[in-house]
């Protein structure tokens, strides 16, 4: 009998051994389950404007809506800002918007930031008539300075599609052509660009691209263009015009037009050649250029330079939330002013007359 307790006691403390154990492994266990699963919760990469990723607060579906756009109501006057004072450089405008020149950013930080983000990049280029001729030199450049690394998509726009370079683009580069019209002037060419592009967005990029950046072809890189550039509407300082007082800025200047600007207003004189952003936010300044270029040719006004004109007018009511310096359209004609440290993007050496199908 006694050999029979000895046993019964020993087999019941086993069990109760056996429970203790199961019950530190099974809770160890869910914790660490627990600990992937917060792991795993999906980041919206979509549009992920944040720089690290914080505990996520648990989402809530009742957050106000933040508007970020810079809208400034019409004909409000303040003094004319500048992007350099003497031989030194600006690096903010009067609304807070970062000015980007060489030595002002990290660009190993930046890229760090950004490569988790798994971002998609548009560039848009148009090569119609002679302009042709510039689409290699254009499109070797960029492989070697525009946003390398990261995934970048190419669109050509071209009347000749078959004369495209076959260019080698490296892993995770596309170069993808669309078919356009010619036409017997530059100046439809140029502003039809806004309207070619808006619907590229509408058509093809909505789902797929998070920045757009839209570029003359009659350029090259010679220097890195790239994260530092991000941002949610960016525009860039014409290299011709940035020590001059505003007054003498080419903008439009006849009130009858949609790109009218006064001579006392205007900010700074932006380049058509390069400007970029968010895909919706390039995509609503693409279409309300558009809009007002067509709106003024139905009451037969041109803008004095088309596009570019209804850029400048629509970058001075919604601000730019980044402004990118000379660096990023000079122009090979021009010697360095002493506060380009580099070029990274610029206009070539060319003979409109020999290249533009007409004056
Ligand atoms: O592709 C053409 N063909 C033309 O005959 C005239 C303009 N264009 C496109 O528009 C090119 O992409 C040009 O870069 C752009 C207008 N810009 C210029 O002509 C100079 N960069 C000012």
């Amino acid at each position: 009998m006694h050999l029979l307790n000895v046993k019964f006691v020993t087999v019941i403390l086993l069990l109760i051994l056996l429970g203790v154990l199961y019950s530190y492994i099974f809770r160890a266990y869910r914790i660490v389950v627990s600990f992937e699963q917060k792991d795993k919760i999906p980041v919206d990469r979509a549009h992920d404007s944040s720089l690290v990723v914080p505990d996520q607060p648990a989402p809530h579906a009742d957050f106000r809506a933040h508007d970020s756009s810079l809208v400034v109501p019409d004909h409000l006057q303040y003094e004319q800002p500048s992007i350099v004072k003497g031989n030194d450089v600006v690096t903010v405008t009067p609304w807070l918007a970062p000015v980007v020149w060489e030595g002002t950013f990290n660009p190993v930080l930046l890229d760090s930031i950004y490569r988790p983000k798994n971002i998609t990049i548009a560039a848009t280029v148009f090569a119609v008539g002679k302009y042709i001729m510039f689409l290699r030199n254009f499109l070797e450049t960029a492989e070697q300075h525009f946003f390398v690394g990261f995934r970048v998509h190419v669109y050509v726009f071209t009347d000749q599609p078959k004369e495209v370079p076959m260019v080698k683009m490296a892993a995770g580069r596309q170069l993808m052509v669309r078919s356009v019209p010619s036409s017997k002037r530059w100046q439809e060419i140029s502003a039809r660009r806004m309207e070619m592009i808006q619907t590229l967005i509408e058509e093809k990029l909505f789902k797929s691209t998070d920045y757009i950046f839209c570029l003359d072809v009659d350029s090259k890189f010679h220097g890195r263009w790239g994260t530092e550039s991000l941002g949610r509407l960016v525009a860039v300082v014409h290299p011709g015009y940035y020590r001059d007082k505003r007054s003498r800025f080419p903008y439009e200047r006849r009130p009858a037009s949609r790109a009218y600007i006064a001579p006392e207003e205007g900010d700074f004189y932006y380049c058509g050649g390069a400007f970029g952003g968010l895909l919706q936010e390039v995509h609503l300044l693409t279409k309300t250029c558009r809009a007002n270029f067509e709106a003024d040719a139905q009451e037969d006004i041109e803008a004095a330079w088309q596009e570019e004109s209804h850029l400048n007018r629509y970058m001075w009511t919604n601000k730019p939330s980044k402004v990118l310096s000379p660096e990023y359209l000079w122009q090979d004609f021009k010697a360095k002013n002493p506060e380009i440290q580099i070029i990274r993007f610029s206009g070539v050496v060319k003979n409109y007359a020999e290249i533009r199908p007409n004056v």
